[in-house]
């Protein structure tokens, strides 16, 4: 029996399994020990990924949908001509923007780096991720108040820390390995807080939880602030070394009173004491986030916000510190610097002559390839579709018509699309099963490549099974697409994931991401390494934090105090719309929109098979809805959607919430974004309810 080390491809923990191997045939699945991210533990999820695409099978082959409905298996070879005729067709007719592509931040960095390489320097199309749904917000917060996209800590952090800090963050749920890690922290006293609108599963394990209005995170984050800085609880010497623009902070946030506080984001006054109390108590404060925060319509400032704390406190570079954002899915960090599709790869703007430059010697090609403007984000791409001037889109490894935010936007984009190709481990998604040409691939225990995971952790992904016959991987059809096009030599060094991580690892020399000294062949059966390592380095400790010298990547090497006035809402309530709905995730064991996990056994068993809404024991009763009852919900977007109520006690009145993971939740999302990011504002969204009769 052979022993084959893997990574999982569900969440951003990117723990490892051992998979037990005979014949072609997985016997166990069973967590890597010395792994120093999951040691030796691992969620449903992990360890069913031998599960992958067995009940439910995709043709092996691609297919191509005919006009009357059915549809024609198609040689691989036959579909790449046919993809690379359609894209010309389509751009000498339209132009050249007039194809589009939405990537994903569950591919491996390798095929990432390679669609970038086809869709955006050759084809010269628009190409963004889903990841523009999840971490958009992080990488704008992080680019301005340090200088580079660069989340600053190591999962160690989660035992070292005396307070831990979540907002907007429900790790039971959707990172059941940090809640084990911090389960591991053994310092007496330590403190569990949670901000977070419902009592969410992590909430009620907390040891403080801060049930806050929703979207008023950046009130509240201004008050304590303010509050800190008048008890002069803060780190003057950091502040006046390491930061700029505490001055004009101060000022701006000084009428952010603890007497409104109450009244503004539902947190008294005497419970903002307490948590500013134990900020300025603890030794090694750390704040972590996710998409509470990072999913609104002022989302990198509430981000920013919470940068601020951290290091006008001082707590950030040392062990158990830091502003610390949480990524979502396994290789969201890899799609954010090697997607080529909003900066260049490895990091630097596309306007920037000197990178281009240096990113082209690293890839052997001419800087002119390069495009010279970041991709149109995830939303204009969908608008551009519906106003007619983008006509063909290719979608990779996401699934829109269930998670784009107020999906029956999708719905209608797809009928205005001249070509529509989707390229799944399954012929039967919502999106998949609207599409032209439909390209299958293996699942990723039949591929290779690297992930990087949340705290910045290069980790392999071996095949453990070999690919039937006839069957491709990401690689390879990205590869065939990108030879049918005719991209020649320009594919040269493109050959096999491998040569692509040379390359990617080239263009990261000299940059905060530098992985010149990680070797390719090593990353097998090893616990991982995190960026920066540089070539000639010597790895001294498996967990590494950045900001230890205090250095920060702006171009005054500090970090920067950046604040705004706060918005209010885009969508109002009112007598209309008197609710707001919350969505994320609703159990560890289901992943986004289900494809994969339908296929683990016990998952199946327990979930409801209905979407569902959970809703305020009193408010149920006065609008005498009982538990498990049918409820029509209507948005403010103009749709409505049936769900069955669940009712409880752990959310407030005035909220209701529903998981992501049936396709009703998105029908009520509204189109509604970050300024800067263009992040959905997926949590906020003004409904009203009504019992069916
Ligand atoms: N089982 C499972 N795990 C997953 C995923 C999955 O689909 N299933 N998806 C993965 C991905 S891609 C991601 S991005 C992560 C997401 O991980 P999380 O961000 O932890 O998950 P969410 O449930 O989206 O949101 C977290 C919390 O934000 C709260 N929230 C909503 N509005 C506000 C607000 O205004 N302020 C504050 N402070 N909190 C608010 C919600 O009530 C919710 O409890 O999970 C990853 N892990
Ligand atoms: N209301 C609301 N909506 C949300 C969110 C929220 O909190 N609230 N969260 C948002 C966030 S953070 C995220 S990340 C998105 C996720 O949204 P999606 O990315 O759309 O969700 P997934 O179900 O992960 O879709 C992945 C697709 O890729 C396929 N797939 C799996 N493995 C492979 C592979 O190796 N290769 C290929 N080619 N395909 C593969 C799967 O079958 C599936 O169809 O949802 C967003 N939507
Ligand atoms: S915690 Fe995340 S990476 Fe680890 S096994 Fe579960 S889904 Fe996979
Ligand atoms: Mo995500």
């Amino acid at each position: 029996m052979e022993k084959i080390q893997s990574t999982c491809n569900y969440c951003s923990l990117a723990c490892n399994f051992d998979f037990h191997v005979e014949n072609n045939e997985i016997i166990s699945v069973l967590p890597t020990k010395e792994y120093p991210v999951n040691i030796g533990f691992g969620c449903i999820k992990g360890l069913n990924l031998d599960k992958q695409s067995t009940i439910y099978k995709s043709q092996v082959k691609p297919s191509i949908k005919l006009e009357n409905g059915g549809k024609k298996i198609l040689e691989w070879n036959d579909a790449f001509e046919l993809f690379a005729s359609k894209i010309k067709t389509i751009q000498e007719k339209y132009g050249k923007e007039s194809v589009a592509c939405i990537s994903t931040g569950q591919l491996t960095l390798e095929e990432m780096s390679l669609v970038g390489h086809v869709f955006r320097n050759h084809v010269g199309g628009n190409l963004d991720g889903n990841t523009r749904l999840c971490m958009a917000t992080s990488v704008v917060a992080h680019k301005q108040s340090f200088g580079f996209d660069a989340p600053p800590y190591t999962l160690k952090d989660f035992e070292l820390s005396d307070t831990i800090v979540l907002i907007g963050a429900n790790p039971i749920v959707a990172h059941p390995i940090i809640w084990s890690r911090i389960l591991n922290n053994k310092i007496k006293n330590k403190k569990i807080i949670t901000i977070d609108p419902r009592k969410s599963e992590t909430a009620i394990h907390s040891d403080f939880w801060y049930g806050i209005k929703p979207k008023t995170d950046l009130i509240f984050l201004y008050t304590l602030a303010n509050f800190l800085i008048e008890k002069n609880w803060i780190d003057n010497n950091y502040i006046n070394s390491h930061t700029e623009n505490f001055e004009e902070f101060k000022v701006h946030i000084k009428n952010f009173s603890i007497h409104n506080v109450e009244n503004l984001t539902g947190i008294s006054k005497e419970k903002t004491i307490e948590l500013a109390e134990m900020i300025h108590n603890g030794k090694n404060v750390s704040f972590w986030w996710t998409m509470g925060v990072n999913q609104g319509y002022q989302a990198v400032r509430t981000a920013q916000a919470i940068i601020n704390l951290a290091i006008m406190t001082g707590n950030i570079g040392r062990a158990g510190t830091g502003a610390n954002s949480i990524t979502g899915q396994c290789n969201a960090m890899g799609s954010r610097l090697f997607s080529n599709s909003t900066g260049l790869y490895g990091g630097g703007d596309y306007d920037n002559l000197a990178r281009r430059e240096k990113v082209a010697k690293a890839l052997g090609v001419d800087p002119s390839i390069f495009p010279t403007k970041p991709t149109l984000p995830y939303n204009v791409i969908i608008e551009k579709i519906i106003s007619g001037e983008i006509k063909a889109l290719w979608i990779l490894c996401t699934n829109p018509r269930h998670s784009w935010s107020n999906n029956s936007q999708f719905a209608q984009a797809m009928k205005n699309l001249e070509f529509f190709v989707v390229q799944d481990l399954y012929e039967d998604t919502d999106s998949s099963k609207e599409c032209d040409l439909f390209l299958p691939v293996v699942p990723s225990i039949k591929k290779e490549g690297t992930l990087i995971n949340t705290e910045r952790r290069i980790s392999k992904m071996n095949p453990v099974l070999s690919k039937e016959k006839d069957a491709l991987s990401d690689y390879d059809v990205i590869l065939g697409i990108g030879k049918a096009l005719g991209m020649g030599s320009l594919l040269n060094g493109w050959e096999t994931p491998r040569s692509a991580f040379e390359l990617m690892k080239n263009t990261t020399e000299g940059m905060p991401c530098d992985m010149t000294g990680v070797d390719y062949d090593k990353l097998s059966n090893s616990k991982g390494i995190q960026w920066p390592f540089k070539a000639g380095e010597i790895l001294i400790n498996d967990e590494r934090r950045l900001f230890e010298n205090n250095q920060y990547y702006t171009p005054s090497g500090k970090a920067k105090f950046i604040f705004e006035d706060i918005h209010e809402n885009p969508l109002k309530f009112s007598a209309e719309f008197p609710y707001i709905l919350n969505t994320g995730r609703g159990t560890v064991g289901q992943w986004h929109t289900q494809t994969r996990t339908r296929e683990i056994p016990y998952v199946e068993e327990l979930i409801s098979k209905k979407a569902y809404i959970y809703i305020n024991t009193e408010l149920a009763k006065e609008l005498n809805i009982k538990n498990q009852e049918s409820i029509l919900v209507s948005s403010i977007n103009g749709n409505k959607a049936i769900f069955v109520a669940n009712v409880t006690n752990d959310i407030s009145k005035e909220q209701l919430y529903a998981p992501i993971h049936y396709i009703e939740t998105n029908e009520l999302t509204p189109a509604v974004y970050d300024t800067y990011s263009k992040e959905p504002s997926y949590k906020a969204t003004p409904i009203n309810i009504s019992k069916i009769i």
